[in-house]
């Protein structure tokens, strides 16, 4: 019985290392330690023997459990850690090696934002970012449109609770400002987000970016305004553009012109973009009112300038052929991933 229990020690300690899986060992173990496994019957025959024979045999038999019971154990953790070290081989990852990163791009708007400021930076503007909220006085009444004059109503207002506080609804709010804050000569430029309480179609948006330039100081014609927008139009389409003028209504410039700009795509042959006509419609510009300039702290006896004005979305528009101001807020990136 002693030689039996021996040898049964030693077959499992064999046996043993090379169990690979936990469940294995499980059933193994089982098949020695449980219920009906060998160790298990054989200590139920030590009933069968003399008392002397027993006393030795169980003794032995238990030191062997206890033997067995260690080296599944320790089996136990030697599966648990070589599982351990198998995970870490094959999921190791260097945490310090940057993400293959998509890098994304400038929305279509903000490139040519960026554009239009780098060519006048390189002409002297200084650049100013328009207000959002902003009072109705420097909306409305410092650019020459008082309470009661209808031109009020050609932009439809959002008007915000309190005093004389509005979303501005074009970035001319900022001229006042700018002619009172600085010395001349002032050439400016100034984008911003403007909004207007309009219905949203394919050309019309109720929040939108508009780009407004002035410059003010001595002699001051329409022929710098002509220069200027020519020089613009045609450092952004990359080739000469002309324009022409023809008579506009802002309150806040006299004389009012509206501007369009040969087709730089058809050079003024007619195609789908210019619908034909050779010519894009493009702003309003003007000599700045002298009511504005003395608004603006100037005698405008001695000073002159012009203001000009334009949607960005819609040069934006043009220059990428886009058909609908909607994509501009919408976050559908595979509008976005083409710029
Ligand atoms: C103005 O806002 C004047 N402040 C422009 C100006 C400045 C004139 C300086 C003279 C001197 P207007 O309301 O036309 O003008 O708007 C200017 C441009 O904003 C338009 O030509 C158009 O391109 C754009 N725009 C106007 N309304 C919308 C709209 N709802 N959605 C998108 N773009 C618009």
């Amino acid at each position: 019985m002693l030689q039996k229990l021996q040898q049964l020690q030693s077959t499992v300690l064999e046996h043993l290392p090379s169990i690979s899986t936990e469940d294995a060992l499980v059933e193994y173990k089982n098949s020695i330690l449980g219920k009906t496994g060998e160790l298990t019957l054989i200590l139920k025959w030590l009933k069968d023997l003399s008392p002397e024979e027993r006393s030795t045999v169980g003794k032995a038999a238990n030191d062997i459990r206890d033997i067995l019971t260690e080296a599944f154990d320790a089996e136990k953790n030697r599966i648990k850690n070589e599982v351990i070290a198998a995970r870490l081989q094959s999921e190791w990852e260097d945490m310090t090696v940057p993400l293959a990163q998509k890098s994304g791009s400038l929305h279509p708007m903000t490139q040519v934002r960026l554009d239009v400021e780098d060519t006048f930076t390189r002409m002297g503007f200084d650049i100013y970012e328009s207000m959002e909220v902003t009072t109705e006085y420097l909306n409305f009444d410092a650019v020459n449109v008082p309470k009661t004059h209808p031109a009020r109503d050609m932009q439809d207002t959002f008007w915000l609770e309190g005093d004389g506080n509005v979303l501005a609804t074009q970035t001319s709010c900022m001229q006042n400002l700018i002619m009172r804050a600085k010395d001349t000569p002032i050439r400016a430029i100034i984008p911003g987000r403007v909004f207007r309480n309009e219905d949203v179609d394919a050309t019309h948006d109720n929040t939108f970016y508009q780009v407004e330039w002035i410059v003010v100081d001595k002699w001051i014609g329409i022929s710098h305004l002509k220069f200027t927008i020519t020089t613009m139009l045609s450092d952004i389409f990359g080739k000469e553009v002309t324009i022409r003028m023809r008579p506009g209504y802002f309150p806040f410039v006299e004389p009012g012109v509206e501007v369009d700009f040969s087709c730089p795509f058809c050079d003024g042959d007619g195609c789908r973009i210019c619908k034909g006509s050779g010519w894009i419609e493009f702003m309003g510009a003007g000599l700045i009112h002298p009511h504005v300039i003395r608004e603006g702290g100037l005698d405008p006896e001695v000073y002159s300038g012009f203001a000009f004005g334009f949607g960005l979305n819609r040069l934006v528009m043009i220059r990428y052929g886009i058909p609908d101001m909607r994509y501009f807020m919408s976050p559908d990136v595979r509008f976005l991933r083409q710029f």
